[in-house]
């Protein structure tokens, strides 16, 4: 397969450098708070003002096919040279198809080259240490193409990329950005600080469970139940309107759930992408591609987001 960085064949040693080298780039802009004249970050968490442009792309699941004819579709190398065009990924690099290292190699070669607009959150895939299911096939991947130093590979190099990852991402005025969802919370008081809580929120299990795991559900005055995915919740339009209210927010975009390249939940504030289409043959890819434009125009109470998502 062609591959767009010509990842494909890299060896070990390549792979550990540039693994790392976007591992130290996450750190300090981690530390660094601005990065961009729209862009902040604060540990976990990143905020953005309007970009001017604005892709977002969701789960990948090892389907270097899609990420391919994503980014030739939004045409990356003219748009990225803006660095108020950005591009978000909602996480799920790995698992099920057969290319997860060449994804995440590709995602990290991206990142690599346009540090300050392209951006990558973390899934539940990439927090198998934390909350294991059984599913995950990564590691085997890494070693059936590099054998026993594919191992420390995985165990060194790209577990500490993976804890690396931002988690939550909020557009002013716009949208929430997550894999999962949004989490349950109990005390109001929490939005009185939510950046600060969400800038730590690696160090805060049960609001990461909830964030990479979570899922929409129609649940009519009820706010939350278990998930039958054994982690995680799944979250009603209750919860959905405090956070938009309590944010400022319309919208929410997520990832997480296999569908026909979206779907909508909570009256369309909730947006689902799936961008991975080869592991899953009943299901569409896709992403979303909206301007400054065309995100200002969300204050009209007709204002349709999944117009904006495209199928590839
Ligand atoms: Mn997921």
């Amino acid at each position: 397969m062609d591959d767009i960085f010509e990842i494909e064949g890299s060896s070990l040693d390549e792979s550990r450098k540039l693994v790392q080298s976007v591992t130290k780039l996450h750190d300090d802009q981690k530390l660094q708070g601005f990065f961009s004249n729209i862009g902040m970050t604060s540990g976990d968490y990143l905020h953005f003002q309007i970009p001017r442009n604005l892709v977002v792309v969701g789960d990948i699941h090892g389907d270097l096919n899609s990420l391919q004819k994503i980014l030739d579709e939004f045409e990356w190398e003219n748009y990225l040279q803006s660095e108020e065009n950005v591009v978000l990924f909602l996480g799920d690099y790995i698992d099920r198809g057969q290319y997860s290292l060449e994804v995440v190699l590709s995602l990290c070669k991206l990142k690599y080259l346009f540090p300050n607009n392209v951006f990558l959150l973390r899934g539940n895939h990439e927090a198998f240490d934390y909350f294991p299911f059984s599913s995950f096939s990564f590691p085997e991947e890494i070693k059936a193409k590099f054998g026993n130093e594919g191992e420390e590979f995985y165990l060194k190099h790209i577990r500490t990329f993976f804890d690396s990852l931002f988690v939550f991402c909020e557009i002013d005025s716009f949208a929430l950005l997550v894999h999962g969802g949004l989490p349950i919370v109990e005390d109001l008081k929490f939005f009185e600080n939510y950046k600060f809580h969400l800038s730590k929120i690696t160090v805060q299990k049960g609001l990461m469970e909830e964030i990479l795991w979570n899922d929409p559900r129609e649940l009519g005055k009820t706010r939350w139940l278990f998930s039958n995915r054994g982690l995680g919740k799944y979250f009603g339009k209750r919860v959905t309107d405090l956070w938009l209210n309590q944010t400022g927010c319309k919208f929410v975009i997520r990832g997480h759930e296999p569908c026909k390249g979206f779907k909508t939940d909570h009256e369309s504030k909730v947006l689902t992408l799936f961008s991975s289409k080869q592991p899953y043959p009943k299901f569409e890819s896709a992403f979303l591609k909206m301007s400054r434009d065309e995100i200002l125009k969300t204050t009209d109470y007709k204002f349709k987001i999944d117009s904006f998502v495209k199928r590839i």
